[in-house]
């Protein structure tokens, strides 16, 4: 008896986080950088998002793949956690001074705007 309880839980569980997995929304999005050492910074700044399960920027074609669960986050919130840590993207910009306290070999081409 309790064994059946415990698996009708287990998949009462696995359904739900199913159905959450559903929600999730993976976007993609431009973030300005060049080399390695950006691309750890835009990650880790991305995933310190509340609500981020994945984050991937790609050095080649700038573009920051994240997903995302809507209810707890949206493009905003990421981006603004991107451009506080010195990366601008094309909705926003990052503070000069953070910009210039990059490593020199972090500074990007700044998009005109
Ligand atoms: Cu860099």
């Amino acid at each position: 008896m309790k064994r059946k309880i415990f698996i009708t839980l287990t998949m009462v569980l696995a359904f739900g986080m199913g159905l959450m997995a559903q929600n999730l929304k993976t976007e993609k999005v431009k973030v300005y950088g060049n080399c390695g050492s950006c691309e750890k910074r835009i990650d880790k700044a991305a995933k310190s998002v509340d609500g981020v399960t994945k984050a991937n920027w790609d050095k080649e074609t700038s573009m920051l793949e994240v997903t995302y669960d809507p209810a707890k986050t949206n493009l905003e919130k990421i981006q603004t956690a991107v451009t506080k840590v010195g990366h601008d993207t094309d909705a926003m910009k990052a503070d000069d001074k953070t910009y210039s306290s990059l490593p020199k070999c972090c500074q990007y081409e700044r998009p005109k705007k």
